[in-house]
């Protein structure tokens, strides 16, 4: 296993100096923000974040995320360009060692949360999502942190107009169409895409979503076979739908060669509504069994890169939601902890 944190880029709050000193920690997890979503990202940025990592000790394999731009998820007339743009991206990543790439096809909103405070018991705080208040949110008031792109009120109106007219079926064509256009270039660069889950796993706000669940993966599966079209196993966006059994699916995914990044954290189910709070990542503080899903990981030989999720609020610190320090460098150990004592058992 090769443990990896999400890094912002220089302006991101935590350091270089910070990240490195978590125990066996391999490399960053980062990406260009320098240029919109749709655009070629600037040589000489990509090389820059890899030479910082670099002299901190750590590598830049894995790029999350390479961000899929609309118009090819609405499969509008401009999306030969912007996968072309795309794919020279990943040509230019790959010339500078990268090896994995998260990205995903959720349309408009990456990922949807009620609140970036929910006060746990012990103090600490994180995020959540509650169907109650879900039902009350406004999709064009909502802001989440970290998210890709922003939109105006007028923008974000338009755009969710634009996907009244796609059906899941329209969706999930657009994607393999993306997909078989980007495969054979990731063959030649030596370059996996892995497929970030739709977080939380269900449609939101009237919009398709087609990454929900084992049956989707299969679907997708089959359309583009090469096993280069792969995914980001996310425990807790997966792990949000009670149906999801990440146990079998990491056993089952990992067989197929198809496991190329996993991001571990842990979720609570609260009611029977859909509603759940993100929690610290052991086993105990939540709704799945992690040691299992790790187990299940290395006995069929998962080597891959691996990165504590979302932390809490924790110590204090403000860190922005999701994404501070201390949470997800304990996390980091945990995950050590899990790795370590199942590859001494099981890794061939
Ligand atoms: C949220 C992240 C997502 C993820 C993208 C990948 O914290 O898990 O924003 O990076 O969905 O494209």
């Amino acid at each position: 296993m090769k443990l990896t944190f999400r890094w912002y880029g220089p302006s991101d709050s935590i350091s270089l100096d910070y990240i490195r000193e978590i125990p066996n920690m391999s490399g960053v997890v980062t990406a260009c923000y320098d240029v919109h979503v749709g655009g070629v990202w600037k040589e000489e940025s990509i090389k820059h974040l890899k030479s910082l990592a670099n002299e901190h000790g750590l590598a830049m394999e894995v790029i999350e995320s390479i961000p899929v731009h609309e118009h090819i998820k609405l499969g509008l007339s401009d999306r030969d360009e912007l996968i072309d743009n795309y794919i020279e991206n990943i040509r230019r990543c790959a010339k500078y060692g990268v090896k994995c790439v998260c990205y995903n096809f959720m349309p408009v909103f990456d990922w949807l949360r009620t609140t970036m405070h929910h006060k746990n018991p012990d103090g600490s705080d994180s995020l959540a999502y509650s169907y109650e208040e879900f039902l009350k949110v406004d999709p064009k008031n909502l802001h989440l942190p970290g998210w890709d792109e922003s939109y105006s009120p007028e923008e974000l109106q338009n755009l969710m107009e634009m996907y009244h007219k796609v059906s899941h079926d329209d969706l999930f064509n657009n994607l393999v169409y993306f997909l078989k256009k980007v495969i054979p270039v990731c063959e030649e660069c030596d370059v996996n895409m892995a497929i970030h889950p739709d977080d939380p796993p269900w449609d939101v706000f009237g919009l398709p979503r087609i990454i929900s669940n084992e049956a989707d993966l299969d679907r997708l599966f089959a359309a583009v076979p090469s096993t280069r079209n792969g995914i980001t196993l996310c425990t807790g966006s997966f792990g949000a739908g009670r149906n999801n059994n990440l146990v079998h699916m990491a056993e089952k995914y990992t067989k197929q060669g198809r496991v190329h990044f996993v991001h571990l954290r842990n979720v609570k189910w609260e009611k029977d509504d859909g509603s759940f709070t993100e929690v610290g990542h052991c086993t105990k503080d939540g709704s799945l069994d992690m040691a299992e899903i790790v187990k299940a990981l290395v006995v069929n030989g998962f080597d891959g890169y691996v990165r504590p999720d979302h932390g809490r609020n924790i110590f204090g610190e403000n860190g922005k939601p999701g994404y501070g320090l201390y949470d997800r460098a304990l996390g980091a150990t945990y995950i050590n902890g899990l790795f370590e004592a199942f590859e001494k058992i099981y890794k061939k």
